[in-house]
């Protein structure tokens, strides 16, 4: 109740902000992108980690306000990284079910791009497989209105959820995200490496680019490299940071 009533507030008293974790090729290790990443400063419970409230802000519906003042601020950040004269960088969103349900989502969409002159294509945006597989036919025509716009599609969490291969192949996704806990134990958990080897020859023959999560240790980026994933997101290249910092970091590489 006490998350309830702040989340109420929180818009109002300007307490959520955005942080971004990178994405970088596992061969050069450059930055390819980014996710956004929300976060709460409660006045009167300090920082509540969005596992906690975005779930309540999905019961409560409070994760439509939320959820486009997030879209709204990310467009805002890339447009003014861009008019600080940084290179181009897709920023990807978490979406919640309720938004991905939202008939208005697309067109909410587009108004952001077009407010802030942020060009479709570097917006992305994560969506979990419970999202897609529970109205299969719905799913694949909320994902085309979203495509349409020419923005980008990833799953998230990738190899949790229960998605079939047919079903991926019927939507119109750009990239998968395999999960951390998939990544975690490599190279210990013969299951897990086998589970990851998996998933990489999926996305490669669909045609589908692959994101590893939770990239920790060099071992890791060692067997996702040498077994063809070329992407990784993880605190080995960095936690998420706030927008000053990624621009520091986006300039300080050569
Ligand atoms: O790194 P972090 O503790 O921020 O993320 C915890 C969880 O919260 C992740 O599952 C992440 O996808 C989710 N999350 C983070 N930011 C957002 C957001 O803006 N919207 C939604 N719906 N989920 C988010
Ligand atoms: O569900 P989603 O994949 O959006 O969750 C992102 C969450 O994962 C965030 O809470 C983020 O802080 C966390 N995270 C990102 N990289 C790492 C990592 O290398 N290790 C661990 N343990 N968590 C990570
Ligand atoms: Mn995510
Ligand atoms: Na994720």
């Amino acid at each position: 109740l006490q998350i309830e009533t702040g989340l109420r507030r929180a818009l109002e008293r300007d307490e959520l902000s955005m942080v971004y974790q990178v994405k970088v090729d596992l061969n050069t290790r450059a930055v390819v992108g980014a996710e956004a990443l929300l976060r709460w400063t409660s006045a009167e419970l300090g920082q509540v980690s969005p596992v906690e409230f975005v779930p309540v802000a999905e019961e409560t519906g409070l994760v439509v306000p939320i959820g486009e003042w997030v879209l709204r601020a990310v467009c805002k950040q890339i447009r003014q990284w861009l008019d600080t004269g940084l290179p181009p960088m897709r920023v990807s969103v978490n979406l919640s079910a309720r938004q991905f349900r939202d008939q208005q989502l697309a067109d909410l969409i587009k108004g952001i791009l077009r407010d802030t002159g942020v060009k479709p294509d570097l917006l992305d945006l994560e969506l979990t497989e419970s999202m897609l597989v529970e109205n299969a036919d719905e799913a694949i025509e909320a994902l085309w209105s979203l495509k349409n716009l020419g923005i980008t599609l990833s799953i998230d969490d990738f190899g949790t959820g229960y998605s079939s291969l047919s079903y991926l192949k019927r939507f119109p996704i750009d990239a998968l995200k395999i999960d951390r806990s998939f990544v975690m134990d490599i190279p210990t958990s013969e299951d897990d490496m086998a589970i990851t080897q998996a998933i990489i020859r999926m996305a490669s023959s669909l045609g589908l680019a692959l994101v590893a999560e939770g990239v920790e240790t060099e071992a890791q980026v060692d067997f996702l490299r040498a077994n063809g994933c070329h992407l990784g997101q993880g605190y080995l290249f960095s936690r998420p940071l706030d927008a000053g910092a990624v621009a520091a970091l986006l300039t300080d590489r050569p």
